[in-house]
């Protein structure tokens, strides 16, 4: 393949699009999800079982594996994709977000961010310049800038201030990126839920010509309705070219009225982190295996899905291992959620290809409605 990044739209339908980013490593189909491999795996996964449900990226995050095992320790042993075996694209999330969600003691100012490690109690300092080189270590593909993502609800100064100042940490983080042709380096717009500030914020990262863009600060404690609007305020700003990336959302229903907005790349940790709790997403909603109605119950989760773990293995049987805490029930529902999400994922790329988003959105809908009994 050649050594360039680009993406190329298929197919619209209303604000939603389908396409394809390429890279040397490979081609992502939009829109996407991102399987979340904080510490450099997908928990509970084999990286196998991940490409094989069709999932053509994951997501790294920069603050874990600088904690451990070591940004420079990831580059002796090859890189991110050797040491992990997962040879498909990668983007790395920059580490503000996580030294904010994670660490002890930590203080932020212009200069970048300086925590205490949540593993051993370490000291660490990151500037947006250290950020990238971190992420230029483990060898992503494609990498974020360092911003600061403000929890909502929040004094609009606060939000301003913080927005303003990752505006100004893009332009660091594009110039330490320098020229890389075959990867990318995101920047990410804030604003929480001020319109305006989203608005700003947007037209600053396009003036960079970056290439692509995230959404961020979103999810973090407002309703769902605020986040749409957001994304409808900020979306339209965005250079239609590029890929739109919502970090950290979300649900099905967040992804599905999100790629109706115009995104085109998402990441959670919501399958992964809700099987190892016990919940399965299915195409009837949600089912929490932990409760006593499922103890007899000989029913698989999905007896149409090609999935294994939700078409073969009965909610009895998922019931008494999430009951017993064993580590195969946190497996096979992870597995069953992550098929989920890449299932519906496909559906939603097949109905854009097809000018038939709006009714796929409102049957997919019609069926979690209907629930699973
Ligand atoms: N910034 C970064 N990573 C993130 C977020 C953000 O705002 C979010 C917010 N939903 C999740 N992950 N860098």
């Amino acid at each position: 393949m050649s050594d360039v990044f680009r993406f190329d739209i298929a197919a619209t339908d209303g604000a939603a699009r389908t396409g394809a980013i390429s890279m040397p490593r490979g081609t992502v189909r939009t829109p996407a999800f991102m399987p979340v491999g904080t510490a450099g795996t997908v928990k509970a996964m084999y990286l196998d079982q991940v490409r094989d449900l069709g999932a053509d990226i994951i997501l790294g995050n920069t603050y874990h594996l600088m904690l451990r095992p070591g940004a420079e320790r990831v580059a002796r042993l090859g890189g991110l994709h050797d040491l992990i075996r997962w040879p498909h694209p990668i983007l790395t999330d920059s580490g503000g977000f996580q030294v904010m969600s994670l660490s002890g003691l930590r203080k932020l100012d212009e200069q970048g961010v300086t925590f205490q490690s949540h593993v051993d109690g370490s000291r660490h300092h990151m500037s947006p310049e250290r950020s990238i080189e971190i992420q230029g270590l483990l060898g992503s593909d494609i990498q974020m800038q360092l911003d600061e993502c403000v929890a909502l609800p929040a004094k609009r100064s606060e939000v301003e201030r913080a927005m303003d100042m990752s505006v100004r940490w893009a332009e660091r983080c594009k110039t330490a990126f320098g020229d890389q042709p075959g990867k990318a380096m995101f920047g990410i717009v804030q604003g929480g839920d001020q319109p305006d500030l989203r608005v700003k914020s947007a037209e600053a990262l396009k003036a960079l010509d970056l290439k692509g863009y995230a959404v961020g600060g979103l999810a973090v404690g407002e309703p769902q309705d605020v986040m749409l609007a957001m994304l409808e305020t900020t979306c339209p700003v965005l250079p239609s070219e590029k890929p739109r990336y919502l970090m950290g959302v979300g649900t099905p229903d967040d992804i599905i009225k999100s790629v109706a907005r115009g995104i085109d790349m998402f990441d959670c940790v919501m399958p992964t982190r809700a099987g190892r709790h016990g919940l399965a997403f299915t195409r009837r909603g949600r089912i929490n295996l932990r409760n006593a109605r499922h103890a007899e119950d000989t029913r698989p989760l999905d007896e149409e899905s090609a999935c294994p773990a939700s078409r073969d293995y009965s909610r009895a049987y998922l019931h008494h291992l999430v009951r017993a805490n064993e580590a195969l029930g946190g497996m096979l529902l992870t597995w069953n959620n992550l098929a989920y999400y890449q299932d519906l994922m496909r559906g939603i790329r097949q109905a854009i290809a097809e000018g038939r988003f709006a009714d796929f959105m409102a049957e997919t809908q019609d069926e979690w409605a209907r629930g699973d009994i």
